[in-house]
C-alpha cells in the first residue's frame, strides 16, 4: 500500500472548490481510503481565528507582508496539528487551498516576490508538499458571478478583476511549471463536466499508486 497522500484543491474565487471537494470525498470513499478534510487559511482553532482576521473587514489596510506572514503562521499550526499527524497515521489529507494559493494571491495578486514566498515555504514546511493538486480554472467573471450569488464578499472578494486575473495567471504559471503535480481542470463548464474531469484525474492517480 502506498503512503498516505496529500491532495489540495486550488483556484480563484467561486470556481467550485468546496462543491467539488464533496465529489472527491466520494471517490476516496469508494476506494475505502481513510481521509480527513481541511482548509486554509484555517483548519485549526488558531488558524480559524487567523482566517477571520484575514478575510474579515476589520483590518482592510493590512500590509501585504503581514497578510503573507499570517497565512504562513496559520499554515505552520495547520501542518503541526493536523496535516502531518494525519499523514503519519496513514490518513490522506484533502485540503481546500494550501501554499499554491499564497503564490497566486500574495505573489501574483499582491506582487510579493515569489522568491520570498519560497523562503517561507521552505522554512515552515520543510520538505512537506502536496502530492497532487487539482487546479479549478475559469475566467475571473465566471468565478465572481458564482461567488457573488452565494454570499457577501470577504476582504479578498472585494478586490478588482485585475487582481484576480493576476491570481489566475500565477496559478496557471505554476501548473505549467509543475505539470506532474498540478492538474488543470476547466471549471467554467457545467458541474457534471467538471466532475468527469476530476474523476479521470483521480482514477489515473489511483492507478499510478496501484490502488484497485
Ligand atoms: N488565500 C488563501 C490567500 O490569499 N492566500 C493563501 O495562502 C490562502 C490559503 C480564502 C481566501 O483566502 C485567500 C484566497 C481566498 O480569497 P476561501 O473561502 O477558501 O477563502 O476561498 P473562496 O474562493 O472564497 O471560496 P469560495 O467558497 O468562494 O469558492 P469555491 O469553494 O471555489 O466555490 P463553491 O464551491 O463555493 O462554489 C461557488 C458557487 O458556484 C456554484 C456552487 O453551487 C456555489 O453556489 N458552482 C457552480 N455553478 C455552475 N457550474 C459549476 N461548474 C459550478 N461549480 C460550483
Amino acid at each position: 500500500m502506498s503512503r498516505a497522500q496529500f491532495i489540495t484543491l486550488e483556484g480563484s474565487e467561486g470556481v467550485g472548490k468546496t462543491t467539488n471537494l464533496e465529489y472527491i470525498k466520494q471517490l476516496l470513499g469508494n476506494k475505502s481510503i481513510e481521509y480527513i478534510v481541511t482548509r486554509e487559511p484555517g483548519g485549526t482553532e488558531l488558524g480559524e481565528q487567523l482566517r477571520d482576521l484575514l478575510l474579515g473587514h476589520k483590518h482592510t489596510g493590512m500590509a501585504d507582508e503581514t497578510e503573507l506572514l499570517m497565512m504562513f503562521a496559520a499554515r505552520s499550526e495547520h501542518l503541526d496539528k493536523v496535516i502531518k499527524p494525519a499523514l503519519e497515521k496513514g490518513q490522506w489529507v484533502l485540503s481546500d487551498r494550501f501554499t499554491d494559493a499564497t503564490y497566486a494571491y500574495q505573489g501574483g495578486g499582491r506582487g510579493i516576490e515569489m522568491q520570498r514566498i519560497k523562503i517561507l515555504e521552505d522554512y515552515v514546511q520543510g520538505d512537506c508538499r502536496p502530492d497532487l493538486t487539482l487546479l479549478l480554472d475559469a475566467p475571473v467573471e465566471v468565478g465572481s458571478e458564482r461567488a457573488g450569488k452565494r454570499s457577501a464578499p470577504d476582504r479578498f472578494e472585494k478586490e478588482q478583476s485585475d487582481f484576480f486575473n493576476k491570481v489566475r495567471s500565477a496559478y496557471l504559471q505554476r501548473a505549467s511549471d509543475q505539470p506532474d503535480r498540478i492538474k488543470v481542470i476547466d471549471a467554467s463548464l457545467e458541474l457534471e463536466a467538471v466532475k468527469r474531469q476530476i474523476d479521470q484525474i483521480m482514477q489515473d492517480y489511483f492507478k499510478q499508486l496501484g490502488i484497485q
